[in-house]
């Protein structure tokens, strides 16, 4: 981790509030290797922890509410109620953490707060549940509150639905909460059992490379919850809780139940999704790394052609680093923009990285930014 972050964070609240923090807690940003848009259909994902954090520097307040500033942001907000939606932008985030604890029975201490982060912001990397994580974090500790590892990302779930108002699942607060160093955290969204699966990418002489393909993100929430809709509504045609009750042994004859053609699409990416995610870690499970690639791949062209989350800027990336050698790639995150994952020999970066950008040259796009990731640890105190 680089520890500028937590520098930052510290000096903020110096400045701010004119004396040390109590304590720094940090929460990851996560890429998730399978599954995408599985969990709010009761299905499976696979994220992993990046080395990018949430920093909160935060100490008990001498006077009622929550203050909280940032290294991103000019204001410092105080809010003293938390009724949903009462703190706008990214305070509310914050503002939301504190709510979903008080909704849920805790008494939570006073507290003021800095924030500073290097989890690239728009990005599908999950920059507002490291902010959620890293808050709840540190509220817990100060507060001595009693909510154990598994109950957190729920709870911050809660903030993101009800009090933010995104209608998102429940895998970025369960990877930024609960992921391991060298792991990816395979997670049953529906029990939210998690096992943590082995993923040595150095020992097998491989690296997970990061594409961020800086297209701006558009239309992301209206489409995130047109497909989440649409999802829910084929699970209340086909007659089971949710689309994670449809096996790929079922798929064909519930698609012959369904009259609309985007529905279908939409189903059968969620069908198929989840199966790559159970197939990938049943290659893990045993060290065949390489052999993901085409899993990978795989989901990449059903978020493209079924789910119809992608823009050209993530499918040149993945094209490009596919012609590149790459094993596999994929778009990571809830779509429209975002990044992509590239799965390459670790010697190949550098090739590989100049694929992609020399084939967003050529289309006049934005250039990407890249870096190799391994597997971080989920939220914990630094100090
Ligand atoms: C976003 C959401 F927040 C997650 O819950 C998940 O649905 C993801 O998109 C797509 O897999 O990150």
């Amino acid at each position: 981790m680089d520890m500028t972050v937590a520098s930052s964070a510290t000096e903020a609240f110096r400045n701010a509030y004119g004396t040390d923090p109590a304590g720094l807690w940090a929460a990851p940003g996560r890429v998730n290797l399978i599954g995408e848009h599985t969990d709010y259909n009761d299905g499976f994902v696979l994220p992993f922890a990046l080395p990018q954090h949430v920093v909160a520097a935060a100490a008990p307040a001498g006077t009622p509410g929550w203050t909280v500033c940032s290294t991103l942001a000019e204001e410092t907000v105080t809010f003293t109620t938390t009724e949903p939606g009462g703190v706008e932008g990214w305070a509310g985030y914050v503002a939301g953490i504190v709510w979903a604890l008080r909704d849920a029975g805790f008494d939570v201490p006073p507290a003021r707060l800095a924030l500073a982060s290097d989890v690239p912001l728009g990005s599908g990397l999950s920059s507002s549940a490291a902010v959620e994580s890293a808050v709840l974090t540190a509220l817990v500790e100060l507060g001595g509150l009693e909510l154990p590892l598994a109950e957190r990302p729920a709870l911050a779930q809660r903030a993101e639905n009800v009090y933010v108002g995104a209608p998102t699942g429940i895998m970025d607060q369960s990877a930024s909460i609960r992921c391991v160093e060298g792991r990816a955290l395979f997670l049953d969204c529906r029990s939210l059992a998690v096992e943590q699966i082995p993923f040595d990418l150095a020992a097998a002489g491989l690296a997970i490379l990061i594409v961020n393909s800086n297209a701006p993100h558009q239309h992301v929430d209206g489409e995130y919850g047109a497909r989440r809709k649409s999802c829910e509504e084929a699970a209340r045609i086909l007659g089971v809780p949710a689309l994670r009750d449809v096996t790929p042994d079922d798929l064909a004859a519930a698609l012959e139940k369904l009259d609309d053609d985007v529905m279908r699409r939409r189903v059968r990416h969620i069908v198929t999704e989840n199966q790559r995610v159970l197939d990938t870690v049943t290659l893990l499970r045993t060290g065949r790394i390489r052999e993901i690639g085409p899993l990978m791949t795989a989901s990449h062209a059903s978020m493209r052609d079924d789910f119809e989350i992608t823009v050209d800027q993530v499918d040149v990336a993945v094209e490009a680093a596919l012609a590149a050698g790459a094993y596999g790639a994929r778009m990571t995150g809830g779509g429209f923009g975002g990044c992509v994952l590239a799965l390459i020999d670790a010697d190949q970066a550098g090739k590989t990285t100049a694929a992609v950008e020399a084939a967003y040259e050529k289309r006049s796009f934005t250039a990407p930014t890249t870096w190799s990731a391994t597997p971080g640890p989920g939220a914990t105190r630094l100090s």
